[in-house]
């Protein structure tokens, strides 16, 4: 059993019943040209979560714990996107249309990949999502609940939107979520800081937050005392 700082209080959990979830780290949010900044969004404001996020990465990877990437988009045909969200804000681009990095949030164009510094590695599930919500529409339920998994370290772009909605369904799920708050970001400080303050509030109402640095810190502590 690992504890780890956190808030409201420190988080116990087990590498072994745990998965680290990395949330939507795409191109098409990250990088210019994309869906996000098509949105009218500054996409350097989530760029300060890859650095963090890959040394908790590293650190799951080393462990051998389980690791799973979500990536948010629709299929070439658009056949499940509902013009509520492809028309939402009359933004310039639209979801399918041609962007700098090929068709916003389409399975299987650049923008929908993964940041190189986080790209998944083998053994590593990808779970393709057409909502916020990673359990919208997919089978990620069904593959915690086959793996034993009860706790989820939570990092993520961004903060108020998949992520938020993502924990607030995996709390109800009965998922122990820790969300990082160095490894989540959003193009809105102020929703950033409230979205973490929400999940803590009340006693942990939705979950915990902490830090990438004190969940390193508590993972290298417990393999000191495994080897004494
Ligand atoms: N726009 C925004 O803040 N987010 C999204 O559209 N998707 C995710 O958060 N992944």
């Amino acid at each position: 059993m690992i504890t780890t700082a956190a808030e409201p209080y420190p988080f116990r959990f087990e590498l072994g019943r745990t998965a680290l979830l990395c949330i939507d780290f795409q191109r098409d949010f990250v990088e210019p040209g994309g869906f996000g900044e098509s949105l009218g969004n500054d996409v350097s404001r989530l760029q300060v979560a890859i650095e963090p996020t890959r040394r908790v990465l590293d650190a799951f990877r080393e462990h051998g714990a389980m690791v799973i990437h979500t990536r948010e988009g629709h299929r070439p045909d658009l056949s499940d996107l509902y013009p509520a969200k492809r028309d939402r804000g009359n933004p310039s681009l639209r979801i399918g249309d041609d962007g700098p990095m090929g068709r916003l949030l389409v399975r299987g164009s650049a923008g929908h990949e993964i940041v190189p510094e986080l790209a998944p590695v083998e053994g590593e599930v990808v779970l393709d999502k057409p909502g916020k919500d990673a359990f919208y529409a997919t089978d990620l339920e069904a593959i915690l609940r086959a793996s034993g998994v009860t706790h989820l370290v939570v990092t993520g772009v961004t903060t108020e939107v998949c992520v938020q909605t993502t924990v607030r369904a995996a709390n109800d799920r009965g998922f122990e979520c820790l969300v990082l708050s160095d490894c989540t970001g959003s193009y809105f400080p102020e929703f950033h800081q409230s979205a973490l303050a929400m999940f803590a509030a009340q006693g942990g109402i939705v979950g915990w937050v902490g830090t990438s640095a004190d969940l390193l810190d508590a993972i290298a502590a417990s393999d000191e005392t495994r080897k004494a």
